[in-house]
Order: structure tokens, then C-alpha cells, then sequence
């Protein structure tokens, strides 16, 4: 079956798009040339099950649980590049990659409070040859020392200072990234602590983890090479009952330190939406991260899809004219499809809402609602889900020289024949 439109399709469809959205005031171009200056930090873990190369005999900890046994597993860095490079060729634009401490480049095992540079080296000549800026992220689980659920608010000081020299490992590290690729890099930490059944003492562990926080974050480095995030959560597997990390302990950790503060869509109560947290948090920290995810009746870290969340969420960076200060990445890992699937449906898709969100008629909006006009805004609202969008999305990937709607599946399939049907 033929599911593909042919050149000619494409542009005479983009045409009557364009014309739809002119009329309502919106630039289609203006558009596309905005969402191509966006760079999405796709998630190195969804390749491997969050397996990572320091110990491939080691399983996952920390309350976070890849589920699946789709065959193809990256085992190694060169296929999990491999893997990249292709989810890479099926997704418009150029884009980030947001590596964790446990993918390594080294023949021999590094202790995680020893980490430098070095065993990342070959990471950046990676993302150097092939333009993408990178991003880091301490690795506080699936190790011996967090295995009873703590790390930097752990009540023995000897194993906190452990994961307190892993963070200040990290961070060098991610100055490196920064420094070499011209931009940036994001460390995000991200720690499991907390407690299956209630606590007793709920006010200890957050002071032992603002106490190791600073220790991290004491030393200045320069803003141009690591920004530094830090990213909360509601409940973990085994850790239902307190998260040391909560909501309210970074926001108010974040706006106090003037830290980047991480949301993730997963790590809310299930009725609770993080775009509507963006214009509230942004007059507080200087810049957000975000780890996008799915949660299906939990945080179960799905695929992203296209839903109203998603939309709200592009929508308000959009809205808040905030794309400079948000940080989109995404934090998903199925593992029970195609893992190179898994990445290039989930990016495609947040592209896609970034697109959505720069094709609405903002002013319009706005002006209903400032006139009191809500019947107007609701309609219009409406009405938008069923202008030409995704006409504008074929010829933007078009145009960015990546598969146009359904080709990526053919490029995959082609990928599983060739190369992952050859892993054992
Ligand atoms: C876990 C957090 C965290 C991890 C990654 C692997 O709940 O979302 O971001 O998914 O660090
Ligand atoms: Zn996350």
C-alpha cells in the first residue's frame, strides 16, 4: 500500500494551508522558520531500557521501570549511536541529545564519584560531527549505594558524599559538553529518595538534600558551558508514600538558588497538567527544563503522543513567548516497540505540537478574550483543531529533507531487516 502523497500533493496542499492560516492572520512560514530553530534533547535511555554501559549486567533501580522485551536493544555505544543516527535522519531539524553518567566511553569500570570528561570524549566528537548539542544527567540509581532508595539526602554521611561528588563529577562534565559544542549543556538531577510506607520524619531528609545540593552547585561555572537543573517528582515505585524531591521542595530550591527547575509530565497527580505551571514558574527561575512524557494512569513514561496535554504544553511556551527559556526534552522509554519508533514517533509528535502551537492566531485570541468574547474564543479554539496543520507539517519535513508522513515506518522496517534483526 502506497500511503505517501507525491510532490506535487504536498505543495498544493501547504498552498491552500498557508491561505487558511493567512486569513486568520498567521504566517506559515513564519512558522516553520521558528520550529526549525528549536532543538528537542532527545533521551539517550529510551535506546537501551535506561541500561546505560557501566554495568550491562546490572538492573534498573530507583523506582523507575522499563517494561517490554522488543527484540533489537542497543548493546553497546556504537549501536546505540547507530540507532541514534537513524532516529536522527527521521526527525526535522536539528536536535540535542541528553546523555546520563551511566553511558560512559570506557574500556574499564569508573567509579561514579571518579567520572571526567574524558570518558565522555567520544560522546562529543559524536554530537560534533553530526551538529548536536548535548545534555547530561547525573546517574543517582540502579546502583549498590542507592539501592535501599536514598542518595544525596541518605541518612549515612559517607554515601552521601559519594553521590555528592558524583553530581560535582557531572557537572564538569556537562562544562565540558558546553565548552566544546558552543552551547550550553543542562545537567539535570534527578534523585529516587523517598520512602515505600510513611515516614516519621519527613523534614531531615529535605535538609540533608538542600545541604548536599549546595555542596554540588558551590562552585560557579560558567552559565555559557552547564546550566543546572533539578527535577522533581510526586511518587516513584517504592517510594509511594515521600519523595524527599517533591514540587514544592524544588520550586521553592530552584527560585531560591536561581536553578532551572525540570518538569515532567509524568510527575504530577494524574489530573494535573505542567503547562499550566510555565507562566507561574517562569517569573521565579530563569529558565525550565522539561522532561516530556506520557503517563498512563501513572507515570509510566509512554511514548509522546499528540494529545490536548502535549498541545497545552508547546501552546503555553508559545504563548508565554518563552522559547528561549524553556528547555524541551523528553523522558520516555517503551520498550516493548521498536526503540528507534519509540524516539522518532515521540519527537516527530512534539514537533508537530510546536508547530500546532506557532500556527495559532495568538492576537486573535487575545483580543477575544480581552473584549470579553469567550463564545468567540471557545470557537475559535475549536475551529483551529481542524485547520490544514498537518498539510504545513508534510512540507516543513518535506522541506528539512526528513520522511514525509508515514516513509519513517519504511526507513525502520528497513533498519529492523538490516542491522537489528543481526543483534542477538
Ligand atoms: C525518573 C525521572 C528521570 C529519569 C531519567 C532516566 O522518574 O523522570 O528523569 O527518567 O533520569
Ligand atoms: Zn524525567
Amino acid at each position: 500500500m502506497n500511503f505517501q502523497p507525491s510532490d506535487k500533493q504536498i505543495l498544493t496542499a501547504y498552498n491552500v494551508a498557508r491561505e487558511r492560516y493567512a486569513a486568520f492572520g498567521v504566517d506559515a512560514e513564519a512558522a516553520m522558520d521558528v520550529l526549525k530553530t528549536v532543538p528537542i534533547s532527545l533521551h539517550c535511555w529510551q535506546g537501551d531500557d535506561v541500561g546505560g554501559f557501566e554495568d550491562p549486567e546490572r538492573g534498573l533501580s530507583g523506582g523507575i521501570m522499563a517494561t517490554g522485551n522488543y527484540p533489537g536493544k542497543a548493546r553497546n555505544i556504537d549501536e546505540l549511536r547507530s540507532d541514534l543516527d537513524k532516529a536522527y535522519s527521521l526527525i526535522p531539524g536539528d536536535h540535542r541529545l541528553a546523555l546520563h553518567g551511566s553511558y560512559l566511553d570506557s574500556p574499564t569500570k569508573v567509579p561514579r564519584d571518579a567520572l571526567k570528561p574524558e570518558h565522555f570524549a567520544s560522546w562529543v566528537d559524536w554530537a560534533k560531527s553530526n551538529n548536536h548539542g548535548l545534555d547530561f544527567n547525573p546517574t543517582f540509581f540502579s546502583h549498590d549505594l542507592a539501592d535501599d532508595g536514598f542518595t544525596l539526602s541518605h541518612a549515612d554521611a559517607g554515601i552521601r558524599q559519594f553521590w555528592i561528588d558524583h553530581g560535582i563529577a557531572t557537572r564538569e562534565i556537562s562544562a565540558s559538553f558546553g565548552a566544546a559544542l558552543g552551547s550550553p549543556s543542562i545537567n539535570n538531577v534527578w534523585i529516587p529518595d523517598g520512602y515505600k510506607d510513611m515516614p516519621a520524619d519527613r523534614l531531615a531528609p529535605r535538609q540533608r538534600l538542600i545541604d548536599a545540593l549546595d555542596e554540588i552547585f558551590a562552585v560557579d561555572i560558567n552559565p555559557a558551558h552547564n546550566l543546572d537543573a533539578v527535577e522533581c517528582k510526586l511518587f516513584g515505585l517504592g517510594s509511594e508514600s515521600y519523595v524527599v524531591g517533591s514540587h514544592e521542595f524544588y520550586l521553592g530550591y530552584a527560585a531560591s538558588r536561581q536553578k532551572l527547575l525540570c518538569l515532567d509530565a509524568g510527575h504530577f497527580h494524574p489530573t494535573e497538567t505542567i503547562a499550566d505551571k510555565l507562566s507561574s514558574i517562569l517569573f521565579y527561575v530563569p529558565e525550565i527544563l522539561l522532561h516530556v512524557s506520557r503517563g498512563v494512569r501513572w507515570d509510566s513514561d509512554h511514548v509522546v503522543t499528540l494529545t490536548d496535554d502535549l498541545q497545552s504544553i508547546m501552546q503555553e511556551i508559545v504563548r508565554c513567548d518563552a522559547l528561549e527559556r524553556v528547555h524541551i526534552g523528553l523522558d520516555f522509554f517503551d520498550a516493548s516497540i521498536n526503540r528507534i519508533g519509540a524516539w522518532a514517533i515521540g519527537t516527530r509528535n512534539a514537533c508537530r505540537a510546536l508547530l500546532m502551537a506557532l500556527l495559532e492566531p495568538r492576537d486573535l485570541l487575545r483580543a477575544y478574550e480581552n473584549e470579553g468574547d469567550f463564545t468567540g474564543r471557545l470557537a475559535l479554539l475549536e475551529e483551529l483543531k481542524g485547520l490544514p496543520f498537518g498539510a504545513v507539517w508534510d512540507y516543513y519535513c518535506q522541506r528539512q529533507e526528513a520522511p514525509v508522513g508515514m516513509a519513517f515506518m519504511d526507513e525502520i522496517r528497513e533498519y529492523e531487516r538490516t542491522v537489528l534483526s543481526k543483534r542477538g
